[in-house]
């Protein structure tokens, strides 16, 4: 049979005559069915070894009962039918006529207990039998048990086997060398069963539930380690146990080569003990155990898989020669995504973590300047200043830094933003410069704080002492410890009571503190009197020091490049990225891409502005915050504009932007508006016209008085924390579905495509933003405008324990009224997980119980259509890009020209195609935006693929498959066999076999809508 045919997709319909077919002509021995659930996604030449050697089919639907031409193959041997919605009957016919059967793999099916009994009964001969995922309890492993002696590999993880089951396989089943037990219920009983009686055993897996409260202990790990000498792959995932099991597992299970520990009790001694013995260990997974922090001892081992993620480890400096030598840093916790070290949510100091978010490149770049150049650290912060106008925030930062100055007068109120410097020294003759950041009262600018409000700042809450609010209860003061737990990641956060005239007030501390984390200390004052503020200076100094990234070690250069940046930002604004890159090569060997990380790294922390897209703002590095801010607040705070409902042109910018040098960077100050989201431009107007939905009017438009109807589908939103101007934002982003701007206003918005609409409204006690969808498409556009609020919640950090969803009831009573019950997602969800499958609607008079499998359905997005995706602009980048060697030129040709078919050529990225786009300096940074920007990427590999032009494109091509390996973002097409250095897998992508330039192109075709 020929690879091609190995995977065939058939339909329900189609089954049994391919079986009858099969039954035949050939002595078929060896069979493979999967359900429509389980995609097969990868090659065949990539399938399991076991795999192999089937014949394997895909079912396209759910069989509606089994075949019976299946039960005709009476010579199978094995036999896998995995997620086709089997029964117990089912298992049972399959046990009484295929006898021949020593491998049988029915995974995730229904087949029960009794199913398990059948097989049993009638199957006493197999070796292998995967059961996973089946509902089979205690009963149904005892069957197994005591029938079928002859076992080596038992598959029966997600079932409900308990500590009794355990105990049955354990005393029966002594010929096993393969045990997996995961996501059952057992414990330290179970475990000592198995080990007591199981010392064949090489491979055992007892990952525990998450939601149980049966677990292995110490005393479990201990026997397991004590008896169980031949294991070389050890799974105890999610347990109990601490560093006492784990020494006892390293001292004894001298074999193991994978050991997975997953969210137990593990700390640094542990660690160690693993580093001592386990010196044949390639695979680890200490990950959840939170109170790790040091995994030093590590680096001897021969690791290709480590995951830490969610630990409390710091440093991966001394990893450095592994990373150096190629193993990849991944900020994720996913495993299954092959080697590397997996580091997701770590308090990572070296390298910063803002480094490993950039990817492995960044992170081997990293490592090979500090190599170089040793080490530094950037002493340089924020300090914003928050609360009420009128509270003296400014009248503190002039206490704090200026203190001859006087207080504000009354109507001197602060506009947009000031940035007050602060420099003080440090150890070593060093100096700390600390920006403090003012903010004006007005409410426009609540809508920036997202913006400025970065996390790894320090926090200083103003609370006027005039106004009564004492506690976390009272809103003006909880608006703002709200404020800056969203949106600051934890930062720190220091309180200072005004005394404004002597008077005092008593404040709740405590309970502050215990609900505001990063609440760190209340200080007080009377800003009338000089030195009112030293106190807090000083401690605003020590926290300062404190803040995680202080304490990065970065390469010693980047300093360097920061000290000269800062100088040039005393003169200009804002400078090229040409001169940007000047700085750089000045210090640095010059590098487009590692000079791009350092910029991006330094605009993440906030030292300044570099968007590296799009085009229009990638251009310019803005050093002067204040500049770039008074320029913006300039448009929101214009009269003309507020009176224009937020709409302004481009004579108004030229009106606003007259000095500063605004007018000639007008382009990337629009671009950043829209950027962030605070504008954008409205379509099909006769003058160019930005619109700030902020300053749409603040009530519902009379035409959409009465909305609600019966049918609508709704989904609601409900915020424990409403951040000010969301609605606004959502607009902006969605704006492509905005057809009629007069129908929105600054609370709400309506949404439309063709006759489907969607209207988004924020309920008037301000904690509920509602979506009604109503027409032919009204699922989708529901799934599309859902989703971005999804987003948009997960852009702000600390938002997403704040805001649950609503999920609409669907019982016959709710149908029929236009308010139906609801019911909040998180507890669907875990009703679902613990097997409660019904909730009771509140309405009466029937009180109906709905499926709460029906109502998660009900809200489940499906994949989206067309239309709902992003739209095509030629600026959205492009969809395919190929890169290829010279010789190759007409047959590639050929094959854009297939793609440009569904594409156009403005999205198929094909050299001459896009010359324009290439001219001028920088030709290679261009050239590898394009490749960036691709969704899929297509490298033509031959022996020519080795000359210098090719290698250069490859290095991009290859970081980007080194960065987005997750999304299949490079599939190369192999012209011949030449291997291609650096290319991981040799066996993937497309083969030319003698293919015509038209397979190839459809080949593509698939791939790229299999991505998508
Ligand atoms: N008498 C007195 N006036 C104060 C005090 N703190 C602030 N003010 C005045 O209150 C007004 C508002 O203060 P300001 O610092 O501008 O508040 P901001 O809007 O939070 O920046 C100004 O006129 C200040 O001079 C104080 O402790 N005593
Ligand atoms: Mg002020």
């Amino acid at each position: 049979m020929t690879q091609e045919l190995k995977l065939q997709r058939v339909t329900p319909e189609e089954l049994p005559k391919v079986l009858e077919q099969l039954n035949s002509e050939q002595q078929i021995i060896e069979l493979a069915i999967f359900g429509p659930d389980l995609l097969i996604t990868t090659a065949p030449e990539d399938w399991p070894p076991p795999l192999q050697t089937h014949s394997v089919f895909q079912l396209t639907a759910n069989l509606l009962e089994l075949p019976h031409e299946l039960l005709k193959l009476k010579q199978l041997k094995s036999l896998i039918l995995f997620s086709a919605d089997l029964w117990d009957r089912d298992a049972k016919a399959i046990a009484e006529n295929l006898t021949q059967l020593t491998f049988l793999n029915l995974g995730r099916n229904n087949v029960g207990n009794t199913g398990a009994r059948s097989i049993a009964e009638n199957l006493e001969q197999l070796t292998s039998l995967y059961l996973g995922f089946n509902q089979i309890g205690n009963d149904g492993a005892r069957s197994i048990s005591q029938k079928l002696c002859s076992l080596t590999l038992l598959e029966l993880s997600r079932n409900q086997v308990g500590d009794a089951g355990a105990q049955a396989i354990a005393e029966h089943l002594g010929q096993l060398t393969l045990l997996n037990l995961d996501l059952n219920e057992i414990g330290d009983v179970g475990a000592r069963a198995i080990a007591e009686h199981l010392g064949k055993l090489n491979n055992l897996s007892l990952a525990a539930k998450g939601f149980t409260e049966k677990r292995v202990s110490d005393a479990g790990a201990q026997s397991i380690a004590e008896h169980l000498g031949e294991l070389t792959s050890l799974n105890l995932d999610l347990h109990e146990i601490g560093d006492v099991g784990v020494r006892a597992i390293a001292e004894h299970l001298p074999k193991l080569k994978l050991l997975k520990l997953r969210g137990n009790k593990i700390e640094d001694n542990g660690v160690k003990a693993i580093a001592k013995h386990l010196s044949q260990l390639t695979s680890l997974d200490l990950s959840l155990n939170q109170k790790i922090t040091n995994i030093d001892s590590l680096a001897k081992l021969p690791l290709h898989l480590l995951n830490v993620s969610k630990t409390g480890v710091i440093s991966l400096l001394p990893l450095k020669s592994s990373i150096l030598s190629g193993v990849q840093v991944k900020w994720s916790d996913t495993l299954g995504q092959g080697a590397g070290i997996y580091v997701g949510n770590c308090p990572l100091i070296r390298p910063p973590v803002e480094i490993i978010k950039q990817g492995p490149e960044a992170v081997l770049n990293y490592f090979r300047e500090i190599e170089a150049q040793g080490t530094d650290r950037l002493f340089e912060a924020k300090l914003l200043i928050v609360g009420e106008g009128g509270a003296g925030k400014t009248s503190l930062l002039r206490r704090m830094f200026h203190p001859k100055m006087d207080l504000p007068a009354e109507e001197e109120t602060t506009k947009g933003i000031d940035i007050y410097r602060h420099d003080f020294p440090i150890e070593g003759d060093r100096t700390f410069r600390l920006n403090a950041w003012d903010f004006g009262g007005q409410q426009i600018y609540h809508a920036t704080h997202q913006f400025f409000l970065t996390k790894r700042s320090l926090y200083v809450l103003v609370d006027d002492t005039r106004t009564d609010a004492k506690s976390i209860h009272d809103e003006g003061l909880k608006f703002w410890l709200e404020v800056v737990e969203t949106l600051s990641e934890r930062s720190p956060l220091l309180i200072f009571q005004n005394e404004k005239g002597g008077r005092s007030k008593k404040i709740d501390e405590p309970g502050i503190k215990g609900r505001f984390a990063n609440v760190k200390d209340v200080y007080r004052g009377n800003l009338e009197h000089f030195g009112s503020a030293d106190v807090l200076r000083k401690a605003v100094e020590l926290f300062a020091l404190q803040l995680p990234h202080i304490g990065e070690d970065v390469p010693a250069k980047w300093i360097v490049i920061r000290d000269e940046l800062e100088e040039l930002a005393q003169a200009r604004p804002y400078i090229s990225l040409d001169d940007y890159f000047a700085v750089y090569s000045k210090h640095l060997e010059f590098d487009g891409e590692k000079a791009l990380h350092l910029s991006h790294y330094y605009h993440d922390l906030g030292v300044f502005l570099h968007f590296q897209s799009p085009p229009e703002l990638r251009r310019t590095v803005f050093l002067q915050n204040k500049w770039v801010t008074d320029a913006v607040f300039r448009i929101l705070d214009d009269e003309e504009v507020k009176a224009n409902r937020g709409r302004f042109t481009v004579s108004d910018c030229d009106r606003l932007w007259a000095d500063k040098g605004y007018a000639s960077k007008d382009v990337e100050l629009r671009a950043l508006m829209e950027r962030f989201e605070l504008a954008y431009r409205l379509p099909d107007m006769p003058k160019e016209t930005w619109l700030v939905p902020q300053h749409l009017s603040p009530s519902k438009p009379p035409e959409l008085g009465e909305w609600a109807k019966t049918g609508d589908l709704v989904l609601t939103f409900r915020y424990e924390f409403l951040p000010r101007g969301l609605v606004s934002r959502h607009m902006v982003r969605m704006h492509r579905f905005v057809k009629q701007p007069d129908l929105c206003w600054s609370h709400g918005a309506l949404f439309e495509h063709g006759e489907t609409q969607v209207l988004v409204e924020t309920g008037t006690r301000g904690i509920e933003i509602a979506l009604r969808s109503r027409g032919p498409d009204q699922k989708s556009l529901l799934s599309v405008i859902a989703s971005d609020l999804d987003a948009l919640n997960s852009s702000f950090r600390g938002l997403n324990d704040k805001v649950s969803k609503l999920v609409p009831c669907i019982c016959k009573t709710c149908k029929s009224l236009k308010e139906p019950a609801t019911f909040e997602q998180k507890e669907l969800i875990d009703r679902k997980n613990r097997g409660k499958l019904t909730i009771e609607c509140p309405k009466p008079p029937e009180y109906y119980d709905v499926s709460v499998i029906e109502l998660l359905e009900g809200i489940s997005f499906e994949s989206l259509p067309e239309w709902a995706r992003e739209p095509k602009a030629a600026d959205e980048g492009f969809a395919i890009a190929v890169s290829f060697p010279g010789e190759h030129r007409p047959f590639v040709l050929e094959i854009v020209e297939h793609l440009a078919k569904e594409f156009g050529r403005e999205r198929v990225f094909y050299d001459e195609w896009h010359e324009a786009l290439l001219l001028g300096s920088g030709g290679d940074l261009k050239l590898q935006e394009c490749y960036k920007q691709a969704k899929l990427v297509i490298p033509f590999f031959s022996e020519h693929y080795t000359k210098p032009w090719c290698t250069m494109e490859w290095e991009t091509i290859r970081g980007i498959l080194l960065t987005r390996h997750k999304d299949d973002a490079v599939i190369p097409v192999h012209l011949d066999d030449t291997e291609i250095q650096g290319w991981p897998a040799v066996n993937f992508g497309i083969k030319l076999k003698g293919r015509s330039a038209n397979e190839i192109a459809s080949l593509i075709l698939d791939s790229y809508r299999r991505r998508a």
